[in-house]
């Protein structure tokens, strides 16, 4: 008889895991706490039961007392009565990370960090099948991981967020990286600790672990099959950096000249790390000589510093996926420092402290437009350093009134570093809407 699945939570997540089961002929039970809501006529035939918090202890054993083992979604809390239930009757608790590992033999590369996962999963497998050899990109990023085994590829590449990793066993990937680690999340794990300490356990089971040497918090606590990348000469053979060869600055492995920094579509100091820690991850598989072209052909994913259009002089950028503080820190460093930037800000701080983006809000920030739960905090981090802000209400009030505070500005930013779930459905509604904001804008000569 095949083990019974509980599928907690019906999301992305769960449905793909339902998906999966179902493909494999495994019996299955779909719990989530939320209101009853359609369910698809290709998961007709498994029971799904809503509004799972409200149930007594009692009924939840009761369900559970056919279960094998359940499955749970990276969104809910560890915390929920089902899963202490499931812990009393010592019933295994996993996520869809652990079943994609059961389920497929091929390589899988693994990539976490604060900023630049959805870039460097995209990149590796943009590597890979430049090159010919099929790779899959799936996980956090938005195609869950099991998804993915519908067509079956050569290699993976998985993007995987803390949540996912905190609910994984030992996970044996080919390579795996953690990219950086600033303040994110911290209203789930409690502590920076705790949300470093979820984050490292992608190198636990890992073949080569990756890390970022100007983070000291992306170091692995093993020691061995270590390789690192930074933005100063490598020091070691295996080991990525940056250094100057006569007129131009080289990513390069050891002392072997990879790529010309110049030649990246991919811009900003923090996009370099971004392609030394895909070309790290691809190195055992791939030699850096070939796969650097295909990495610098690679240009910036839709969100994540976009250029949307200029109007009178002034640029317009839709950097909306910045939803911490590290990503717009990020994105404030690229800026020429005699570049004078509206700095588009505010959503859901997550508990974040928004102090951090004072320094750069001095040095190339002349205005700032806040929006959202946290617009105070944002209006207050501004009147620290003494510059203008605006509270609004809107996207599209936030467009306008950053148009006006532009009239001697090169550039209209809008990178958050907050959330967007407390105004919007997700971070790409929130710059979808700025973008048609800022199509609508008329120039000056129109008026
Ligand atoms: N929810 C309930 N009750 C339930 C189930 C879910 O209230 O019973 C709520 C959760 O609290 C959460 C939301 O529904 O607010 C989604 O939760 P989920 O676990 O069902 O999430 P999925 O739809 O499965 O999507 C997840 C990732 N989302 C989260 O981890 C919150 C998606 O990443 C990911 O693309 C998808 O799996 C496939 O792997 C999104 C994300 O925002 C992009 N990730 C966070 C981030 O990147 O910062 C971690
Ligand atoms: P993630 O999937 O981790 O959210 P993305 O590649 O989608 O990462 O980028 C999210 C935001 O972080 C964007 O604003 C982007 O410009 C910025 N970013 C990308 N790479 C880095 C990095 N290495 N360090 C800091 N910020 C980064």
């Amino acid at each position: 008889m095949p083990t019974v699945h509980a599928i907690i939570g019906f999301g992305v997540t769960g449905r793909s895991v339902a998906r999966y089961l179902l493909r494999n002929g495994i019996p299955c039970v779909v719990f989530d706490t939320r209101s009853p809501q359609p369910v698809a006529e290709e998961f007709r035939g498994i029971e799904v039961h809503w509004q799972i918090e409200q149930w007594p202890e009692a009924r939840l054993g009761e369900c559970l007392s056919d279960i094998g083992r359940l499955v749970v979604s990276p969104g809910l809390p560890l915390d929920l009565a089902i899963l202490s239930v499931a812990r009393t009757l010592k019933l295994p608790i996993v996520s869809d990370i652990d079943l994609f590992f059961e389920a497929t033999g091929a390589p899988v590369i693994g990539v976490t960090g604060t900023n630049g996962k959805s870039t460097v999963v995209s990149l590796v497998g943009h590597i890979f099948n430049y090159l010919g050899q099929a790779c899959g990109v799936g996980g956090n990023i938005g195609l869950a991981a099991l998804d993915l085994l519908v067509e079956p590829r050569e290699r993976y590449v998985l993007e995987l967020s803390s949540f996912q990793l905190e609910r994984s066993a030992v996970l044996p990937f080919a390579a795996a990286t953690v990219l950086n680690i600033s303040d994110d999340h911290i209203d789930h794990h409690g502590s920076m600790q705790n949300y470093r300490c979820a984050k490292l356990r992608i190198y636990r089971g890992a073949e080569r672990r990756i890390f970022n040497r100007g983070d000291l918090m992306t170091q692995p606590h093993e020691s061995e099959q270590t390789t690192s990348f930074g933005l100063d000469a490598p020091g070691d053979a295996k080991s990525y950096g940056v250094v100057q060869s006569k007129a131009e600055r080289w990513i390069t492995r050891g002392d072997e000249l990879v790529l010309p920094v110049d030649q990246l579509r991919l811009k900003g100091t923090h996009n370099q790390l971004n392609v030394m820690a895909a070309l790290a991850l691809v190195d055992s598989v791939l030699d850096p000589q070939d796969a650097a072209p295909a990495a610098a052909q690679f240009s910036s994913l839709d969100h994540r510093f976009q250029f949307i259009r200029t109007l009178d002089g002034v640029t317009y950028i839709n950097d909306s996926k910045a939803t911490n503080v590290g990503a717009t820190l990020a994105a404030l460093q690229g800026i020429t420092p005699n570049e004078r930037t509206i700095l588009i800000a505010g959503g859901d701080a997550k508990g974040a402290d928004l102090q951090a983006l004072a320094p750069a809000l001095t040095e190339s920030v002349a205005g700032v437009v806040a929006l959202g739960k946290d617009a105070a905090a944002v209006s207050a981090v501004a009147a620290t350093v003494g510059v203008d802000c605006v509270q609004v209400q809107d996207m599209a009030e936030g467009v306008v009134a950053a148009r006006r505070m532009a009239a001697h500005a090169d550039m209209v930013l809008l990178s958050p570093a907050c959330s967007s779930l407390d105004m919007y459905r997700n971070f790409a509604e929130r710059g979808e809407l700025f973008a048609q904001a800022v199509h609508r804008l008329r120039s000056e000569s129109e008026a």
